[in-house]
């Protein structure tokens, strides 16, 4: 697909896919890599992965993170100067529950710091998923509602759809491995059961423009104490890149993650 068309899905349907990111060839050894410190550095136990600030860890896909299809789309959604907000390790594994529908910061009401509801209906942050392994209905490929992205609220008992429960829309994120899933960070989805005996595996990588801030989500930030460390808030954190890391990133990526370097 053309970057036209993917960006004319994107905002029909709050998502895309873009295929064949990581060819064939390449996809097991990154797999593998990506799977090994991702269970070596997890905050979560098992059946659950989740390792954030990943490149600190493990740099196997930061060849592929400004990859022209994904980088041209991103770039006609926000512009010159876009960055890598977060970058994430993620597997969910045999036996993972469903999680609760929600939107992705900073939509999420539930999260420190989050525009209010109603928010305005323009694209502000983006979601990508890195499958790593293939992305099915038994393994757990993300549940997604196209078109929430256009609500003005994420979903809640009171309100238009209750977190816990399924929803009418509802589809899969489904995809072969080295797909990237590129969502909109309004649009609803949740964590689904893996009813296999297979790890699922994917590195979950979010853009932002310029100008959204990021330093609520950066540990040692003045936002970060201000809104959500004297708020008892929750909200993930993005640890900083040394530069000693940073300088060995491909030229093409740096200037996607230079705002993240500890200074
Ligand atoms: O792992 C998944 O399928 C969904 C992850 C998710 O909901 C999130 O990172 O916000």
């Amino acid at each position: 697909m053309q970057v036209d068309e993917l960006h004319a899905s994107f905002l029909r349907d709050g998502y895309c896919c873009v295929e064949g990111v990581i060819g064939p060839s390449e996809i097991e050894a990154i797999r593998d890599s990506v799977a090994r410190d991702v269970r070596a550095n997890s905050l979560l136990p098992p059946p659950q992965g989740y390792v954030p600030g990943f490149l600190r860890f493990n740099q196997a896909i930061a060849p592929y993170l400004a990859a022209p299809p994904v980088l041209a789309l991103i770039n006609k959604l926000f512009g010159p100067h876009a960055r890598i907000s977060m970058v994430t390790g993620s597997i969910n594994g045999p036996g993972i529950p469903r999680g609760d529908l929600h939107a992705d910061w900073p939509y999420n009401q539930k999260n420190a710091s989050h525009i209010p509801a109603p928010y305005p209906d323009s694209v502000l942050h983006v979601l990508t998923m890195w499958m790593l392994t293939d992305f099915t209905e038994e393994n757990g490929a993300t549940i997604i509602i196209p078109g929430t992205h256009r609500m003005s609220d994420h979903p809640r008992k009171s309100g238009a759809a209750d977190p816990k429960q399924p929803h009418p829309g509802e589809q899969r994120l489904l995809g072969k491995a080295g797909t990237v899933g590129v969502l909109d960070a309004r649009m609803w989805h949740a964590i689904a059961p893996n009813v296999t005996g297979e790890e699922r595996v994917a590195v979950i990588v979010r853009y932002a423009p310029w100008w959204l801030n990021l330093d609520p989500l950066r540990p040692g930030t003045a936002d970060r104490a201000d809104i959500v460390e004297a708020n008892n808030g929750v909200e993930s954190p993005v640890p900083a890149l040394t530069r000693e890391l940073f300088d060995t990133l491909p030229a093409e990526v740096r200037p996607l993650l230079s705002y993240g370097v500890a200074r």
